[in-house]
C-alpha cells in the first residue's frame, strides 16, 4: 500500500471541505487519461504550447542568452513524452549546440518513451534520464559546473496552490546559478468559454480523468466508492483566473474505506476539490519573480495568445 497516499486520502476526506491532492491522479489509467485528454480538440494547452516550440525554437534559443561554443545542461522537469522539447532538440542541432538532455519524470514508461523516440530521431544523442519526483531531484542540480537551462512546461505550476509555487520557484531558484534560465510554460487567462471546454471535454475524457481518483481508492484502499453516484464538476472563475474540479455526490451516502478503517458520509451536492488549473497573465509572472529571485528575460506566445512560454533568469 502506498502509505502516504492513504494518509493524505484520510486527512482529505476528513476535512471540511473535502479535498484531495491532484498528484493522485496519476495513476496508471490516469496517465493514460491525461495522454488523451492532450489529444482533445477542446483541450487547447497542448497544441498551443507545441505551436511555440514549432515555430518559435530559434526566438526560444536567442533568449536563453547561450552560444553554441559551450556544453550546457538541458534539464526538464516533468518531461511526460517530451513531445514539445523534441522540437526545441531538432532547433538545437540544426544550429550545432552543445548539451546534455536530462528528462526527469515519476513516470518510468514516460521515461523510456523519450528515450525511444531521441533514439529515433537523433540516433547518436545520449540522454541522461532522471526517474523520480523533480522536486526532490532538484537538489541533484547544483554540482554541475555547466550552465543550466531547465524546462518546466505545460503550464504544470498552474496546478501548484500559490504558497506551492512560489516554495517550489524559490527551491529551483536556489538551484540555479547566475546566467542559468528556467522555460516556464504557462497557460494564459482568457474567456470562461475557452477554458471551461477544455476541463469538460464532450468525450468525457476529463469526467473519467477526475473519476479514475476515486477507482484508485477502491483498488488500493479497499473502499467501495461508487462512480455512478458521484459526478465530474468543472468551474472556471474568470477574474481570478482559477479552473477548479470537483468531484460532486449526487446523492446522500457513505462510503466505506477498509484499509483506512474509516467510513465517510457524503452530502447531495457535496464536493470532494481534486484540483485547481491556474492561468497567467504578465503581472502574475512578475510577482511570482520578485518573490522568489528570479526575472523575466522573454516571452514567446502562440499565434492565438493562448498560452505563453517565459524564458526566465537568475
Ligand atoms: C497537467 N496539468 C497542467 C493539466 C491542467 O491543464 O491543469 C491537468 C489536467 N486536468 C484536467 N485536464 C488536464
Amino acid at each position: 500500500m502506498n502509505k502516504q497516499f492513504a494518509i493524505d486520502v484520510k486527512e482529505g476526506l476528513s476535512k471540511s471541505p473535502k479535498s484531495l491532492s491532484s498528484k493522485y491522479l496519476y495513476d496508471e489509467k490516469g496517465s493514460a487519461l491525461f495522454s488523451k485528454i492532450m489529444k482533445l480538440p477542446e483541450y487547447y494547452l497542448t497544441n498551443a504550447e507545441f505551436e511555440i516550440f514549432e515555430n518559435k525554437a530559434s526566438e526560444i534559443i536567442n533568449l536563453l542568452g547561450i552560444t553554441n561554443q559551450k556544453n550546457f545542461d538541458l534539464i526538464e522537469l516533468g518531461a511526460g513524452d517530451g513531445y514539445k522539447t523534441m522540437e526545441l532538440l531538432k532547433a538545437l542541432d540544426t544550429l550545432c549546440f552543445q548539451y546534455q538532455y536530462s528528462p526527469i519524470d515519476i513516470s518510468a514508461k514516460a521515461l523510456n518513451q523519450i528515450e525511444e523516440n531521441i533514439k529515433q530521431q537523433f540516433p547518436n544523442k545520449k540522454i541522461c534520464p532522471k526517474l523520480g519526483d523533480y522536486f526532490h531531484i532538484l537538489h541533484d542540480l547544483k554540482p554541475s559546473p555547466l550552465p543550466k537551462v531547465v524546462l518546466f512546461l505545460g503550464s504544470n505550476i498552474g496546478n501548484m496552490e500559490n504558497v506551492e509555487a512560489n516554495f517550489f520557484l524559490t527551491h529551483l531558484s536556489e538551484n540555479l546559478s547566475k546566467g542559468d534560465k528556467l522555460i516556464l510554460g504557462v497557460d494564459l487567462k482568457k474567456s470562461k468559454d475557452i477554458v471551461l471546454p477544455a476541463y469538460n471535454d464532450s468525450q468525457g475524457v476529463t469526467s473519467e480523468f477526475n473519476l479514475n481518483l476515486l477507482s484508485r481508492i477502491n483498488s488500493e484502499l479497499d473502499a467501495d466508492f461508487n462512480t455512478d453516484l458521484f459526478e465530474h464538476t468543472p468551474m472556471y472563475d474568470e477574474e481570478e483566473g482559477v479552473a477548479k474540479s470537483a468531484i460532486k455526490s449526487i446523492v446522500n451516502q457513505e462510503v466505506e474505506i477498509k484499509s483506512l478503517d474509516m467510513k465517510v458520509a457524503f452530502r447531495k451536492e457535496e464536493q470532494i476539490h481534486t484540483e485547481i488549473s491556474r492561468k497567467y497573465d504578465d503581472a502574475t509572472i512578475q510577482n511570482i519573480c520578485l518573490n522568489t529571485g528570479l526575472k523575466i528575460v522573454g516571452r514567446i506566445t502562440d499565434s492565438q495568445n493562448y498560452f505563453a512560454d517565459y524564458i526566465i533568469g537568475k
